[in-house]
Parts: structure tokens; C-alpha cells; sequence
């Protein structure tokens, strides 16, 4: 058995392997000899492939089960005491009960493996916003994903064992071994079987079947965003589902540092590591999926990125799209069902070159007529295929992302995908304003896509999946925000602003080019971003509109953008229309009903003031 100097640790290991009874416990020290072995390990035993040493230096290519590519939000729990608390947007069940139902799994769970036991620090090491963890896993493969994703092994350690204290993340790929049975390539339990729980009360996360991903890396939505954001209603701060990025005016060197929430597939690696296309400005990575955002001594939000990796979609990261993601997983990389080529390298679709002739797919399929294959139907690469690469890979990281007091937030952005209603950028008139356009967040969905009615689906803060209490609470934990006393009289909040790099007009001719989009996107939201900027310094023109203040006419540089991008689109882009929104407040109604008895009278107020504005 392991021996630490951190009692609590000592004997919750002990108690856990007593559990699950593994052939074997080691206490992982996060060196970069042990990633290397273990993965080599997973070499020998046929789980892994080592890449080509001299295309892709010290990584690593894993094939999982068919069955298991992604996050199993229908097999999410929020175990509180009380179904109430949990909320209408999560499961639930009795804590009590999911115990039960668990500790029967994790008996003899691990018989034939080898627990590792894996102490890590969400921030960087000892920071004032940072916090520690210990992950138990049966999985070498998220042995080493975490010591990419997190700050793990013997710093951690040595955390843990000065505070004796640490929060539990318990897993199991849910596969035993028992009598030498050989391993499969990729170990999991079926999907009715497997278990993402929290418990926030306890501060405790265990899960049990699957070793992908968000499932299996503790450290990152389960603790960072489910676990963290209990906590932060109980401690006063925020733990979001947030990208950190820093904006430079080069002339004066001025910097601001801006978080931002969308809900998936607008974008918001691409924009967390964007290449302006305006000259004079320069973007800075600090954080691609999660802030933690705590008020410093003077009532300043500052935020840090609590990981120390990215877990990018490689579908569609090319040097074309995101150059900054494509670099950064270019040595000590692991990646997760893509292409295998025939020179030991990677490919997926959307990489920017051809796939090569002979590369194996993600389920283990040659490819041999690259050219004749159906990309939607059976692409090389599984849709959420990922890699797991270090930060500091990344060639547009700002110098201080590791900074641990944090950087001082300027702005908040919230965005969805909407082709109509809503502007392209707008700003809230105060705090209790950006946090009712928090609480609407949402894209536009069509029936096929998603299974379900066509409509906006709504993913308030981009948490819906992530909030690990009642949502209806942590609307008022933002609104709460402003008021509390580290907030020193709110003078100092950030701006909130919503963007929506996606509307249409299907109408215009000069737009058919562009699929219809109003906005030309990537490297050009740098345009917005610098009228952010300018924002924040009470400069720029605004036009007051019902929903909020909209940029003045030229308020946003277009120089230099192609013809159809024009004044005449600006205004199409920019527009607020009434008709359109009366129809959205009864969506929002619809939306906020869900709440009933948790909503804070401050949106609902927010929304009435809508109404009155619109005529309604
Ligand atoms: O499918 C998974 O397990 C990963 S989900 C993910 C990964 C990185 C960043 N964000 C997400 C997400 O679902 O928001
Ligand atoms: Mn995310």
C-alpha cells in the first residue's frame, strides 16, 4: 500500500483498494519518465501506438471502443440530498442509493489491474485560486492525459500532504481482469452501465465505465466545472465553462483579458487562440475551455485557467482554421480516435492536406481508396476525436497564463449560433443585465441535428451540462456576484457583452458566396474584439436599442474585408428587430419557467423591462 505523509490520503487509498481490490497500487509521481513508460506499456500491451518519433516527438495514438467516444450526459448524476437542489436540468438520485449502487460495481472492480493513484492540482501549484485533487484510475491511458491536462504527481503530492486535505475523484474503467484474462484494446462497460456522479455536498466525484475523456479525466469537467461551481456558490467566486483570452493594443501596449462562455461549435477554441486579421492587435491564449474567477483584495475579478492542457476536437483544426491548436499538439501529445498514418503520423478530416493512402481509421479500418470515402458517413476520424496537448505547446501563449493570482477580467462574452435576432455584438447595461444575457445563452438547433423539436436550444452560460447544483441558484450566485463584500461595491465588475458571429442572409446575393453569413468570423472577431476593448476604456460610440447598446455606425473597422462584408451588411448585421424579438421573450418565457421558485427576481425583472421596451 502507499505511504504519504497525508493521513486522510493513506487511509482513503487504503479503503479504496480494500474496494476494488487491484493487483497492484502505485502512487503516481507525474515525471516524464513514468508518461513514458506507461505509455510504453500501453505499446507493448497493444493499447496504444507510439507516433513517429521525428514527425510527432514523445506522443501517442489510442483507438477507444466504439461504444465509448464521448461525454454521457444521460449517465451525468448530481447526487445532493435533495432532488431540489440538483435542479430541473440535471439527474438525480439519493445519494444514499448511488452509493449503494456503486460500491456493488467497484467490488473487486480492479482484480487483475493496477490502481494508480494520482494527486494533481486544478491551477498552478499552491496558487490563491488553485485547488488539489486525487484521482484514483485503473486507466494508464488517463494516467497520462492527466499529467497533460493537470499539474499532477509530487508537487501536487506535497500539497496535499501539507494541507491533508484534498478533494476525491474516484474511477474505473469497470472491467476487471479477474484469472490473467487478457485485456481488451480498450476497456469500458456498456453504456447502460456506466456512471458520471457527483456528490456536492461532499465535494466527491465517482464514476464508473468509461475511460474517455471528460468521463475519466476527473480533473477537468467534473471537478473543475460541477464540483467547482458548488463550491464557488459556497465561497464566493465563479467556476466557468469559460475560454481566457488576452488582447493586446500593440501602439500602447494596453492589454485586457476577456472570458468567454459559448455552447459547443461556435467556435471557442478557435477564438481562444486567434490569429487578428486587423493590424495592431495581438491575441494571447490563456485558456481554451474553463475559468475560475475569484475577486482579489481591491474587488478586481481575476481569473486563472485551472488546466494545463487542451483536450481539442481535431476534426477541422488545420493551419487554415487554428494554426495555435494544430502547434500545440505537435510533441507530447496524446491522441484519441483519429486517422493512423502509414508513417506513423495523424490524420483527420479538415487537416488540410489529403488522407494517405493506407491510414487506419478510428475504428481500425485500412483505408485504401482515400478519395471514393463518405466523410459524413464513415469518416476516418470520429467526429469527437480529440488530442490531449500541453499548454505550453501552444506558440500564442500569453507569458503569464501560469500567472497563480490570476489576470484581471476586463469583459465577459456570451454567444450562441443564432442566424437571426440576435446582433452581432451587444453590451448589458449592468451587471444584473449581462447576467440575464448569460442565463439565455443558446444556438439554433434543427430537428434532424439534435432529434428533438427545431427551435433555440438553450444553454444557459454554457453550463447546462456542467452546473452541479439547481441552475435556477446559480443565476442568483452570478447576480449575487456584484453585491457580495470582496466585491468592494461592484465598482470594479467586468463588462458583459453577446456576440453571435452567425447570422444570416440567405437573401443577399453578395452573401451567397459566404453561405449566407453576415459576419466573415475567425481571425475577424478580432475586429469586435478591439471595439470590446475600446469599450472597456468608455470609448466607442453605442446606439441604445431594447435589448442593450449596439455599436454606432462605423463603430466596427471593416478595412480591408471583401466587398460583400460592407457598410449595408453592418447594418444587416447589426440590427435589432422587434418583431423578432417579441417572438424570442416568449421563448425566454418558456425557458425561464423552467425555474419556477429558483429564478431571481432580478431577470425576471430584466425580462419585464424587455417587454415594456418592445411594446409588449
Ligand atoms: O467528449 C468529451 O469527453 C470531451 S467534451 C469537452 C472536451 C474539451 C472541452 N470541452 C468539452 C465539452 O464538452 O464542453
Ligand atoms: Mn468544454
Amino acid at each position: 500500500m502507499i505511504k504519504t505523509n497525508c493521513a486522510k490520503l493513506n487511509t482513503w487509498v487504503k479503503m479504496w483498494a480494500d474496494i476494488m481490490q487491484p493487483e497492484n497500487v502505485v502512487l503516481c509521481d507525474g515525471s516524464d519518465a513514468e508518461f513514458t513508460r506507461l505509455m510504453d506499456e500501453c505499446v507493448a500491451e497493444g493499447l496504444a501506438k507510439k507516433l513517429n518519433e521525428k514527425k510527432r516527438p514523445n506522443s501517442y495514438y489510442f483507438q477507444s471502443d466504439p461504444s465509448d467516444v464521448a461525454r454521457v450526459e444521460g449517465r451525468t448524476f448530481i447526487c445532493s440530498r435533495k432532488q431540489e437542489d440538483a435542479g430541473p436540468t440535471n439527474n438525480w438520485m439519493d445519494p444514499k442509493e448511488m452509493k449503494r449502487i456503486l460500491i456493488g460495481k467497484y467490488t473487486g472492480c480492479m482484480k487483475g489491474r493496477t490502481m494508480y493513484v494520482i494527486p494533481f492540482s486544478m491551477g498552478p501549484l499552491g496558487g490563491p485560486i488553485s485547488q488539489l485533487g486525487v484521482e484514483i484510475t485503473d486507466s494508464a491511458y488517463v494516467v497520462g492525459s492527466m499529467k497533460i491536462m493537470t499539474r499532477m504527481g509530487a508537487g501536487a503530492l506535497k500539497l496535499i500532504e501539507e494541507k491533508n486535505d484534498f478533494i476525491p475523484c474516484i474511477h474505473s474503467v469497470g472491467k476487471p481482469l479477474p484469472d490473467g484474462l487478457k485485456d481488451a484494446k480498450w476497456a469500458c462497460a456498456p453504456i447502460d452501465d456506466k456512471y458520471i456522479v457527483q456528490f456536492p455536498e461532499e465535494h466527491e466525484i465517482w464514476t464508473y465505465g468509461s475511460g474517455y475523456g471528460g468521463n475519466a479525466l476527473l480533473g477537468k469537467k467534473c471537478f473543475a466545472l460541477r464540483i467547482a461551481s458548488k463550491m464557488a456558490q459556497e465561497e464566493g467566486w465563479l467556476a466557468e465553462h469559460m475560454l481566457i483570452l488576452k488582447l493586446t493594443k500593440e501602439a500602447t501596449k494596453e492589454t485586457k483579458c476577456v472570458c468567454a462562455a459559448f455552447p459547443s461549435a461556435c467556435g471557442k477554441t478557435n477564438l481562444a487562440m486567434l490569429i487578428p486579421t486587423i493590424p495592431g492587435w495581438k491575441v494571447e491564449t490563456i485558456g481554451d475551455d474553463i475559468a475560475w474567477m475569484k475577486f482579489d483584495e481591491d474587488g478586481y475579478l481575476r481569473a486563472i485557467n485551472p488546466e494545463a492542457g487542451f483536450f481539442g476536437v481535431a476534426p477541422y483544426t488545420s493551419a487554415k482554421t487554428n494554426k495555435n491548436a494544430l502547434d500545440s499538439c505537435s510533441k507530447n501529445t496524446i491522441f484519441t480516435n483519429v486517422g493512423y498514418t502509414p508513417d506513423g503520423d495523424i490524420w483527420w478530416e479538415g487537416i488540410g492536406y489529403p488522407c494517405p493512402k493506407g491510414t487506419i481509421d478510428w475504428k481500425g479500418n485500412v483505408v485504401d481508396d482515400p478519395e471514393s470515402r463518405d466523410e459524413d458517413k464513415n469518416p476516418v476520424a470520429h467526429k469527437n476525436s480529440r488530442f490531449a496537448a500541453p499548454a505550453a505547446n501552444c506558440p500564442g501563449i500569453a507569458s503569464d497564463w501560469e500567472s497563480p493570482k490570476g489576470v484581471k477580467v476586463d469583459a465577459i462574452l456570451f454567444g450562441g449560433r443564432r442566424p437571426n435576432t440576435v446582433p452581432l455584438v451587444h453590451e448589458a447595461e449592468d451587471w444584473a443585465h449581462g447576467v440575464f444575457m448569460g442565463s439565455i445563452v443558446g444556438s439554433e438547433v434543427t430537428a434532424a441535428a439534435i432529434g428533438l423539436k427545431a427551435g433555440v436550444r438553450r444553454d444557459p452560460f454554457a453550463m447546462l451540462p456542467f452546473c452541479g447544483y439547481n441552475m435556477g441558484d446559480y443565476f442568483q450566485h452570478w447576480i449575487d456576484m456584484e453585491k457580495l463584500p470582496q466585491a468592494k461595491g461592484g465598482k470594479h465588475m467586468p463588462k458583459i457583452f453577446f456576440v453571435n458571429w452567425f447570422r444570416r442572409d440567405k437573401e443577399n446575393p453578395a452573401l451567397k458566396s459566404e453561405h449566407g453569413f453576415l459576419w466573415p468570423g475567425y481571425g475577424d472577431n478580432s475586429r469586435v474584439l478591439a471595439y470590446i476593448f475600446d469599450r472597456c476604456n468608455g470609448e466607442g460610440k453605442t446606439v441604445d436599442t431594447p435589448i442593450g447598446k449596439v455599436p454606432a455606425p462605423g463603430q466596427i473597422n471593416i478595412e480591408g474585408l471583401k466587398s460583400c462584408y460592407n457598410e449595408e451588411t453592418m447594418k444587416a448585421v447589426l440590427t435589432v428587430n422587434v418583431d423578432e424579438w417579441k417572438e424570442e421573450v416568449g421563448r425566454i418565457e418558456e425557458h425561464y419557467a423552467k425555474f419556477a421558485g429558483h429564478l431571481p427576481k432580478e431577470l425576471s425583472d430584466r425580462l419585464a423591462i424587455l417587454k415594456q421596451r418592445l411594446g409588449m
